[in-house]
């Protein structure tokens, strides 16, 4: 560290006669250097100041109700853009409350950057008493892909830098930068200052496959009798669109999106199966996993869900160590997503491995029963609505407004609408992700509308919409064009259950009945509705896309309408004391 460069006030000359910078300012114009334009944060000692300066400066400086919301924006921030999203919080309680949200982002492989203030070193590390005092760098470590402090003004530009790279290099994730309050006030001269930043060039560089992975790869799949493609929101993060869609097209492999890379290519593309899940994960014999883990969303590559006959793997992922994490993978390819595909593409040449028609025309047929089963449940009209009328409408709407982003949590509210909702775009659909988190809603719809200035529709569960609802004061005071719709059918997964002990309390699961969502928005300006049938929701929902004011709509849905835990619900444990 250049310490001498480092002077609360400059030795060499008088400050009248010397330009001066300080913290505030480096931090500001690093970051500003490095192509930032948000901070998703929550005021308070010791970085109101700076987010009052930032504001100042130009970058867009957005102040939500709780950290943890802010942190959701930046996460997915950085998933949309590829860019890190910066959340500022204060020390102690601000910083734990960011903190969820950066771990979220690493185990979902966003880049995110939490930066926190925090307080004086000295103090913290004798346990002294300090004002929100806790050893912030120490407890993020192991939640992030990278952790740093920055003591001193001339170390700024660097400690900016690394957590850039950190963040977007390789397997994008969360870091976190920690900036003791101090360093705020920090003088030191700013010509130094300005010597010190650093512009971060080529963050994230291109890693390209070895040639034999590639040709390896294309073996395997030349010896497919039924190939599947899946494609996981890596493969979405990487922005390869067009070739991920040439790369499916000219192999005329059927491909199963995961939920976030849905819209990759259109879910009512020909060779989608994502009507035909269990089928084609059963009857593949070769699978190409593109951004997707092996992970309990796709029951870890094994069991009952994927069936007798044997598999073979082919992985393409940025990170050498999933290879292999769950089963063994027959041809991994390491390297980032558009250089890998790229790459197959070009190997391939004039004579690409193709699906056998035989295979194709089987998924074909199992999608086509699948969609016919469903198409006349979603046209029903039913008051009070279930989550099949209500999607139906929905449905629709999405189908015309294509380039609308797509906000869902919950668990029926979830896993009905990701089944039902086709999606027609690339990055359009975000959700609970790898977790399975409730919370991310509000959070994730405002940085969606500010990142991409398109409308947003955030369908969320009653319980889901709970763990961030406050935020639609933010969301009003921006006058984001969010519109949400609460499925309120009274409750966690359903409004029915019954307190088993007897007493006067509610049932574990069960909120207030009929609460009113709606007025919850009018309090702040908002357009409130309460929809009780198909036809108001679409009615309130076309309104608010249309108008683009922020709105809230109380879609009432049948409180016995849903069911335990939505699609997951064997992974409750179960007592077999309970049926004694
Ligand atoms: O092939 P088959 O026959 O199997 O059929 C499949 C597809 O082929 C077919 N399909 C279609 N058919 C026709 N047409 C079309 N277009 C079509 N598309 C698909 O449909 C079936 C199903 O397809 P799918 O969904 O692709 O397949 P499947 O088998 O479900 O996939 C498996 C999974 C694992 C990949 C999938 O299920 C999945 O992605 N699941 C994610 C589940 C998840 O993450 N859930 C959220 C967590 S639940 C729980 O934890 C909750 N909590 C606890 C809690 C949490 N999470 N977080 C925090 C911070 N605190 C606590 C809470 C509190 S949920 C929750 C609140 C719930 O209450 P709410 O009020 O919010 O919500 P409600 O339930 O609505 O009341
Ligand atoms: P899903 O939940 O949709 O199945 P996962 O989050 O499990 O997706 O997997 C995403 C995978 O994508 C991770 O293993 C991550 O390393 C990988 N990944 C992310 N970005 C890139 C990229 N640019 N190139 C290659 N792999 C990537
Ligand atoms: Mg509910």
């Amino acid at each position: 560290m250049a310490d001498a460069a480092v002077k609360e006030k400059p030795a060499s000359a008088p400050e009248t006669e010397q330009e001066l910078t300080d913290g505030f300012h480096l931090i500001i114009d690093a970051l500003k250097l490095n192509g930032v334009k948000t901070i998703y944060g929550v005021p308070g000692i010791p970085i109101t100041d700076f987010g009052r300066m930032a504001q100042a400066s130009g970058i867009r400086v957005l102040s939500f109700r709780h950290e943890q919301n802010a942190g959701y924006a930046a996460s997915i921030a950085g998933f949309l853009t590829k860019q890190p999203g910066i959340c500022l919080t204060v020390s102690a309680p601000g910083f734990l409350n960011g903190l969820t949200a950066l771990a979220h982002a690493t185990t979902n492989c966003f880049p995110m950057i939490l930066i926190s203030g925090s307080s004086e070193r000295e103090i913290v590390d004798l346990q002294q008493g300090d004002y929100e005092e806790m050893d912030q760098l120490a407890i993020a470590k192991p939640l992030c892909k990278a952790a740093y402090r920055v003591l001193h003004a001339a170390d700024i530009g660097i400690g900016i830098a690394r957590a850039i790279r950190a963040a977007v290099s390789g397997r994008p994730g969360g870091v976190y930068l920690d900036l003791p309050a101090k360093l705020f006030g920090q003088v030191m001269p700013a010509e130094a200052g300005r010597k010190s930043l650093v512009k971060v060039i080529d963050a994230a560089p291109a890693q390209i496959p070895a040639p034999e992975a590639v040709k390896r790869a294309i073996d395997v799949l030349k010896s497919a009798k039924r190939p599947l493609i899946i494609l996981g929101k890596g493969a979405a993060y990487a922005q390869a669109d067009d070739a991920i869609r040439t790369l499916v097209e000219k192999t005329g492999i059927p491909f199963l999106p995961m939920s976030m890379a849905k819209g990759l290519l259109p879910d009512t593309h020909p060779q989608c199966a994502g009507a035909a899940r269990s089928t084609v994960l059963k009857d593949s014999d070769t699978v190409m996993l593109i951004g997707a883990r092996l992970n309990w969303l796709l029951s870890h590559g094994k069991g009952k869900a994927w069936g007798e006959a044997p598999k073979k793997f082919i992985q393409v992922d940025i990170e050498p160590k999933e290879m292999d994490s769950n089963v063994e993978i027959a041809a991994p390819v390491v390297g980032d997503i558009g250089s890998c595909v790229k790459a197959l593409i070009d190997a391939m040449g004039s004579a690409p491995p193709k699906a056998p028609a035989d295979w194709t025309a089987a998924v074909s047929a199992k999608r086509e029963e699948n969609v016919a089963k469903m198409a006349p449940r979603l046209m029903n009209n039913n008051v009070p609505m279930d989550y099949h009328g209500a999607l139906g409408v929905l449905r629709s709407i999405v189908k015309e407004r294509p380039d609308a982003i797509l906000v869902n949590e919950g668990a029926n509210a979830l896993d009905l609408t990701r089944g039902i909702i086709d999606m027609y775009q690339p990055r359009k659909r975000i959700d609970v992700g790898t977790w399975g988190v409730m919370g991310v809603g509000m959070g994730y719809a405002i940085g969606a509308a500010i990142e991409t200035a398109k409308p947003v529709l955030a369908i969320e569960g009653d319980s889901a919409f709970g763990f961030s609802g406050m935020e639609i004061e933010t969301i009003c005071r921006y006058r984001l064009p969010v519109c949400v719709v609460i499925f309120n059918n009274d409750g966690i997964y359903r409004g029915t259950d019954v307190n088993q002990g007897g007493g006067t309390d509610p049932a574990t699961t069960v909120f207030v009945k009929g609460a009113r969502y709606d007025k919850m928005i009018e309090a702040f300006g908002g357009v409130g509705v309460n929809a009780t049938s198909p036809d108001e929701l679409k009615r309130a929902v076309n309104a608010a896309m249309d108008s683009g004011k922020p709105t809230l709509i109380n879609a009432v849905i049948d409180p016995g309408a849903g069911s335990e835990s939505g699609r997951i619900g064997n992974l409750n444990p179960q007592s077999k004391l309970k049926k004694k």
